[in-house]
Formats: C-alpha cells, sequence, structure tokens
C-alpha cells in the first residue's frame, strides 16, 4: 500500500506570520513536486463560516458557547476532505486549527474541558508548528487591532493556554493521538522562520503508513 501524506498545522498568536508561512510553504512543495493543498480555520466561505465572519468583525453578537461550537463544526465541516486527501497523498496544510479553538474560548472564560470535548476525534495532526511571538512583536506588525480577540490581554492569555497545550501534545498519555508539536521563533526574518519550518517538514514529504490519528481520542 502506498503511503498516505502528511497532515501539517500552523498554529500561532495573531500576527505570527501564520498565512505568509503557510503560503510560503504550499508554493516550496509544489515546486518540489509534492501535491499540496491549504487549508484555512475560519473557513469563511461556508454557511458556518459566513457567521464566525459576521461575529469576528462584530457584526453580530453570539453566546461564547455558541460560537465556539460554530468554530469547531467549521472544522467538522472540511473534517472528511482532509482524510481524502491525505490519503490520495496530498499533503494538507492548515493555517489555525483546534489549538486555536480551545486557546481563544478558555481565554474568554470557558473551562479548557468543555472547550476541547467538540474537537475530539477530529484528524490529528501528524505534525504542528507553532509560530511564537510576543505580544508586543506582533502588535507592531500590520493589521492588528482590526477583530474582535485582537487585544493584548487576550493575546497573553491565548499564549499560555499554547503553551499548555504544547506540553500537552508532545507529553506521554497522548496514546496514538501522539503528534509532534515544534515551537519556531517567529520573531526572525520570514526567510528564517520559513527555513526553520522546512527543517521539520522535508523529513515528513515522503508520506507515512502510519493511520490517520484521532486528535485527544
Ligand atoms: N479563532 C477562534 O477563536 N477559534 C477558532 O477555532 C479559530 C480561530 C480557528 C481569526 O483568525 C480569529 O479567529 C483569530 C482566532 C479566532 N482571532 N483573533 N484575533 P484568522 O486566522 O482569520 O486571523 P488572521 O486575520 O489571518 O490574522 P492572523 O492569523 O492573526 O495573522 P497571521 O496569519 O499569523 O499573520 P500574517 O497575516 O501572515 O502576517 C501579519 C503581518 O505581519 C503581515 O503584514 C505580514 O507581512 C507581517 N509578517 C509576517 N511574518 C513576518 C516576519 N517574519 N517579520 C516581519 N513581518 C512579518
Ligand atoms: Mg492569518
Amino acid at each position: 500500500m502506498s503511503p498516505r501524506a502528511p497532515f501539517i498545522v500552523i498554529e500561532g498568536l495573531d500576527r505570527s506570520g501564520k498565512s505568509t508561512q503557510c503560503t510560503t510553504l504550499i508554493n516550496r512543495l509544489e515546486a518540489a513536486g509534492i501535491p499540496a493543498k491549504l487549508l484555512k480555520f475560519p473557513d469563511r466561505t461556508t454557511t458556518i463560516g459566513q457567521m464566525i465572519d459576521a461575529y469576528l468583525k462584530s457584526q453580530s453578537e453570539l453566546d461564547d458557547h455558541l460560537i465556539h461550537l460554530l468554530f469547531s463544526a467549521n472544522r467538522w465541516e472540511l473534517a472528511s476532505t482532509i482524510e481524502r486527501l491525505l490519503r490520495e497523498g496530498t499533503v494538507v496544510v492548515c493555517d489555525r486549527y483546534a489549538f486555536s479553538g480551545i486557546a481563544f474560548s478558555a481565554s474568554k472564560g470557558l473551562p479548557f474541558e468543555w472547550c476541547r470535548a467538540p474537537d475530539v476525534s477530529l484528524p490529528a495532526p501528524d505534525l504542528t508548528l507553532f509560530l511564537d511571538i510576543s505580544p508586543e512583536a506582533a502588535m507592531a506588525r500590520g493589521g492588528y487591532g482590526e477583530e474582535r480577540y485582537e487585544k493584548r490581554e487576550m493575546q497573553e492569555s491565548v499564549r499560555r493556554i499554547f503553551v499548555r497545550l504544547a506540553e500537552e501534545m508532545n507529553g506521554e498519555g497522548m496514546g496514538d493521538s501522539r503528534s509532534a508539536w515544534i515551537t519556531v521563533d517567529a520573531s526572525q526574518t520570514m526567510d528564517d522562520v520559513s527555513e526553520a519550518m522546512w527543517a521539520h517538514v522535508q523529513p515528513m514529504i515522503g508520506g507515512t503508513h502510519r493511520p490517520i490519528g484521532r486528535l485527544w481520542a
């Protein structure tokens, strides 16, 4: 049986350069002749995604629990597509995933385990690259402050929860859903960040015979 492609998630704080680096990574994979697909969460194009978009732009108000469930539902909308692509041999690169879901909602005060529950059993990434940057350095970058979560206290709390998730993902007790979580210093130049990421992606591009994992299951 031919190997399946790896599932790579890019996470990080706001303005850490996730979208920039996802595009660079996809271009690099395609230039090497490797089929690759970029997905982004929230996917604002679906009906659920449009509700999330209106909420993020403060055009609508939703209960904190409800918006959390919509973010998760937005991932489940694409779960079977992710699995199909991986089995077909297409590397899936995902701009944010369930970790953002937990980090942002728990920062608003919702219980951590309640936040995790709806994402349990989603396809698990084989590699999560976490772009780490201080909230101060992120704020100095373009576009900061236009959406509702782009406030300093929120970003500091989000960062603490990402650190907790990182420890868990690399820890014992994750069973089959254990996957590598690598923290990358996102305050470097764009080229240095993409080189640091490539060093972890390149060894995976031949594919894997490991079954697709289930997140936290
Ligand atoms: N959210 C949630 O609550 N629950 C969930 O389940 C999910 C998300 C999935 C929107 O996300 C919000 O949804 C987000 C989390 C919440 N909350 N907030 N705030 P989004 O992913 O759509 O957000 P975005 O609008 O794409 O912004 P971003 O992701 O925060 O930015 P980024 O992708 O990390 O950065 P970038 O766009 O690549 O770069 C930002 C700027 O910095 C740009 O001008 C670049 O040219 C510059 N840049 C990038 N890299 C560098 C370096 N290395 N040096 C200097 N300048 C750089
Ligand atoms: Mg982005």
